[in-house]
């Protein structure tokens, strides 16, 4: 079929169509319009960092729930009213940290004295990603810019867009399979675990009466002397906001995974050897990740005429919607 001519011209103008839509982001889109824009984040998320340590570990997993849910667009920082229940009102979501959200507004404030009007928020959370991911010992990876703000955020989309820690592999590496990710992707950025703590609450069913066996039973797939660390740390609910490096992965071999999912991936065939080569290796890790995350941030990104540049993160422009 492809050999006709007129499909393959086709199929020709869809690749470059495909091309250009990406290329609409550029390294030095607010070049002109803005040049204090990595100066002014920086400095922000800089000081958040150092008053809230657990800021780095938000922003990364709110940047990661903002681009899975209809694109990195911001809709997840858009506040709810009474008109329309928002993405970060799902369920799934209120666990999202405020000092996350906190960083984003205070970034944007600061550039709306500088340059008003014209940096997205989309823009800011990927920005503000990127550099707390390499402050805390992270790799550097270059963001392209020019993401517009979303017109619209809904709570009832959230779930079918992320996976819960109790879904299965196949769930998981089928998700991310239909937003065109493959499963080594899947495994680097996984590795954004190896920062933040998770709520206690959830793996609070795998080490507090496990299958109903009483108040210290916990699931047997875990290392019994993490299983019981867990329980003591959970009792106070403590947070690490902890470093960015290839521990998760050597965690996970040695059974300490922390989500029932993460888990998963030390054991099965398919993603078991970018486990071992990320716990061996974290220079490849390190590589893989920072390509997945430019992958991430370009996630259904809308431009042009597509969205807006929101003149507060919490609300559209437009505040009749
Ligand atoms: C593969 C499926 C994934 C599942 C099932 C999952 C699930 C979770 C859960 C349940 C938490 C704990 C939340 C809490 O503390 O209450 C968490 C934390 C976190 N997730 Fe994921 N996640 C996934 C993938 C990702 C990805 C791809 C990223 C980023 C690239 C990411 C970044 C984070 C970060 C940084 C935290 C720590 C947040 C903090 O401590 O404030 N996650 N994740
Ligand atoms: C940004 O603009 C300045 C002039 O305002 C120019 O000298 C510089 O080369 C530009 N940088 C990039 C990366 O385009
Ligand atoms: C996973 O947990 C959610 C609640 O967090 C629950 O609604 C769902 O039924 C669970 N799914 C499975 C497969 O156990
Ligand atoms: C680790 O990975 C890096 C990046 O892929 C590679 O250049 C290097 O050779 C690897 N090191 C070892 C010891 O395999
Ligand atoms: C997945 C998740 O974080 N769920 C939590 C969302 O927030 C509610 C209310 O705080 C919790 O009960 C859920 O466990």
């Amino acid at each position: 079929m492809a050999s006709h001519p007129f499909l393959l011209l086709l199929l020709l103008l869809a690749a470059a169509l495909f091309v250009l839509s990406d290329a609409k982001l550029t390294l030095n889109y607010y070049n002109a319009s803005c040049p204090q824009i990595h100066d002014i984040i920086s400095n922000v998320v800089t000081t958040k960092q150092i008053n809230s340590p657990t800021t780095a570990a938000g922003v990364l997993r709110l940047f990661f729930h903002d681009c899975f849910v209809s694109g990195c667009d911001a809709s997840v920082l858009i506040s709810t009213n009474a008109f329309n229940k928002a993405e970060r009102d799902a369920d799934i979501n209120l666990s999202l940290p405020g000092d996350a959200f906190d960083a984003v507004i205070r970034a944007k404030t600061s550039l709306e004295l500088q340059c008003p009007g014209v940096v997205s928020c989309s823009d800011i959370l990927a920005v503000a990603t990127r550099d707390l991911v390499s402050m805390l010992g992270g790799p550097f990876y270059p963001v392209r810019l020019g993401r517009k703000d979303s017109l619209t955020s809904s709570a009832t989309i959230v779930e079918r867009n992320l996976d819960r820690p109790n879904a299965s592999l196949d769930q998981i590496i089928s998700h991310f399979a239909s937003k065109g990710f493959t499963i080594r992707e899947l495994v680097a950025l996984s590795g954004a675990h190896t920062v933040g703590f998770s709520h206690c609450n959830e793996y609070a069913d795998r080490i507090f009466n496990f299958n109903d066996g009483g108040p210290l039973a916990f699931d047997p797939t875990m290392n019994p002397k993490f299983a019981q660390a867990l329980q003591k740390a959970c009792a106070n609910f403590i947070k690490d906001p902890g470093k960015f490096d290839n521990m998760y992965y050597q965690n996970l071999l040695k059974g300490m995974g922390l989500l029932a999912s993460d888990q998963k991936m030390a054991a099965d065939p398919r993603t078991a050897p970018f486990v071992k080569l990320y716990a061996a290796n974290q220079s490849a890790f390190f590589e893989d990740f920072a390509h997945a995350m430019q992958k991430v941030g370009v996630y259904g990104v809308k431009t042009g005429k597509k969205g807006e540049v929101r003149r507060r993160c919490d609300a559209f422009n437009n505040l009749s919607v």
